[in-house]
């Protein structure tokens, strides 16, 4: 849910990254803080086990500019992606205005990038919310590994509406602002709309 508050002249969004466990998510988080200037950034806060596998969630608060005088403030989630924190992920998607999804390229992969996109149709519809109707974008990560399939099949396979498909690479930064921006986006034009 869009939160505008006029008396500060804020815009404030939440994008949630959703995907498969080990698929990138928290690296796409760390790639963007890494490159954004402190004064466009709140802390990035992470929720980890001790082998760094997302517990909760990874949580980052940044400014990407003004419309109309108004900061375009976004608050960026990752959900764990390991199969039994479901009740986490189910949480985390709370009052969201836009999705990235993070699949894991590698074939070996592929069932549970599947799995991974049924599970946020559910979720997500325990808030009233529909995939179709909602911004979203599909990153295809880990391009940089040998055992992956080709972009093509992938999306034959990921695609939910011919949503805008990004390959990337988390861990160098290839694609990452590129999907943020444009989810980012599709947010501010709904927002034009209403
Ligand atoms: N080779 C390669 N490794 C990557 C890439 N992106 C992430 N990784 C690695 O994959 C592992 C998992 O990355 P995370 O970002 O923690 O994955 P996650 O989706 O947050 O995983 P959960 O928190 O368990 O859901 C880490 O070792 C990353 O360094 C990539 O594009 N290429
Ligand atoms: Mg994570």
């Amino acid at each position: 849910m869009t939160f505008i508050n006029y008396a500060a002249k804020e815009i404030n969004c939440k994008i949630v990254y959703y995907g498969p466990g080990l698929g990138g998510k928290t690296t796409n988080l760390q790639h963007i803080y890494t490159k954004t200037a402190p004064d466009r950034k709140g802390k990035l806060i992470s929720l980890a086990t001790e082998t760094d596998r997302t517990l909760f969630f990874d949580f980052l608060p940044l400014d990407l500019g003004t419309i109309r005088g108004f900061t375009t403030r976004f608050h960026l989630y990752t959900v764990p992606g390991q199969v039994f924190y479901d009740a986490s992920r189910k949480l985390i998607l709370k009052g969201v205005d836009g999705v990235i999804f993070v699949a894991d390229s590698q074939t070996e992969r592929m069932e549970a990038n599947i799995e991974s996109i049924r599970n946020l149709e559910d979720n997500l519809e325990e808030y009233g919310f529909k995939l179709w109707s909602l911004p979203y974008a599909l990153q295809f990560n880990k391009r940089d590994l040998a055992n992956i399939m080709p972009p093509d099949e992938m999306y034959r396979m990921l695609n939910y509406k011919r949503e805008p498909t990004f390959e990337a690479v988390a861990t160098s930064g290839r694609g990452v602002f590129e999907t943020l921006k444009s989810v980012a986006k599709q947010i501010l034009v709904d927002l034009r709309r209403k």
